[in-house]
């Protein structure tokens, strides 16, 4: 039996506002529910679980068409989904009686109740949100019935506002697989059997690394669950050591080599470390338009050669300064050294 598990697709969404890139990615976020409908379809798939978000917001009718349209174009796929925080189930919401495709099933109830595939022989448990906040930890205490059936909890949550979970008690709950949701960055809750998909796509920077869907695999009772990457884009730290030789050419050449290594479509933060020659100012604005880079982050340590500074500064204040830093090896004093040069050379108008 193969299982596709994702969730957080936050359909609706703008992420990283109004950055030079930002324009498209309310639409790629489309184009990867659509890809994703594409490679379940290819890898016909038994069951799409989706474990809440769909929408980053409650879903508009025509939204709640448009996917229920992609999932009725599945040729064996049945999907399983349920409301998450952001799109929750308000009072006036349109996922009350929408009319689903028969291959999907929605847990249009608040209270926890179960879905049968005898063919499959799979029982699946959920409930969805009908607020943004839920405190309590519904989900520790969910047992499934002993009935035979291979057992799913689809799960929407972990953090202390979104039903936290007790990891030790989902261990003991009898479930075959949770299917969870809600936590952007994917991860393993308990190995193979309890799983945090991640976002499809990564929807800001605190969702760096790799994000994708979760490919599970039920043979003789066994899962075998592997994370497949599949987002657009991905959010990177990039880190820059300068040496005293680097120009403001050489960085930016440096970060567009690294750009077009690790993907022209990716999203970088840039940290640099080392030293830098004195005279170099690193223009940001510049830096920024080698790439989709969000932020700067300056680290490093200005550069002075004092020798020739104590040459040309002879019998001035700056060469006595200097000159009583030497001999001097502790990194405190250098960087006085540093600061005092600065403020003086400031002071000089040079
Ligand atoms: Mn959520």
């Amino acid at each position: 039996m193969l299982i596709i598990h994702t969730a957080d697709l936050h359909l609706g969404a703008s992420p990283d506002g109004s950055e030079p890139w930002a324009k498209n990615r309310k639409e790629e976020l489309w184009d990867s529910f659509e890809k994703l409908v594409e490679a379940v379809e290819i890898q016909q798939a038994d069951l799409l679980l989706i474990a809440g978000d769909v929408f980053h917001r409650p879903p508009l009718l025509r939204e709640l068409r448009e996917v229920n349209d992609r999932f009725a174009s599945f040729t064996k796929t049945k999907v399983v989904l349920m409301a998450g925080n952001h799109d929750y189930i308000g009072s006036n919401s349109f996922y009350k009686g929408f009319p689903w495709a028969e291959n999907v099933h929605f847990f249009e109830s608040e209270e926890i109740s179960s879905v049968k595939f005898p063919d499959l022989n799979v029982e699946i448990y959920g409930f969805s949100y009908y607020k943004k906040e839920i405190r309590e930890k519904l989900y520790d205490d969910v047992r499934p019935e002993n009935n035979g059936y291979y057992h799913i909890l689809l799960a929407h949550g972990g953090d202390e506002k979104h039903i936290p979970y007790t990891k030790e008690k989902l261990a003991k709950s009898g479930f075959d697989y949770i299917a969870f949701g809600h936590i952007h960055k994917p991860g393993m809750i308990l190995p193979g059997r309890a799983v945090m998909a991640g976002s499809l796509e990564p929807t800001d920077h605190t969702c760096y690394g790799t994000h994708g869907f979760v490919r599970l695999e039920v043979k003789d009772g066994k899962n075998q669950v592997a994370l497949v990457p599949f987002a657009k884009r991905e959010y990177c730290t990039l880190n820059l050591e300068l040496t005293t030789e680097d120009t403001m050419g050489s960085i930016c050449r440096r970060v567009r080599e690294k750009v077009t290594e690790l993907g022209e479509d990716n999203i970088y933060d840039i940290i640099i470390t080392g030293k830098r020659h004195a005279s170099l100012e690193i223009m940001e604005e510049k830096l920024k338009s080698t790439g989709n880079i969000r932020a700067i982050v300056d680290k490093t340590e200005k550069f002075y050669d004092y020798v020739q500074l104590g040459i040309e500064f002879e019998g001035r204040l700056l060469q006595k300064y200097i000159s009583s830093f030497d001999g001097c090896e502790e990194t405190l004093e250098k960087k006085a050294l540093a600061y005092g040069t600065d403020a003086i050379l400031e002071a000089l108008g040079v």
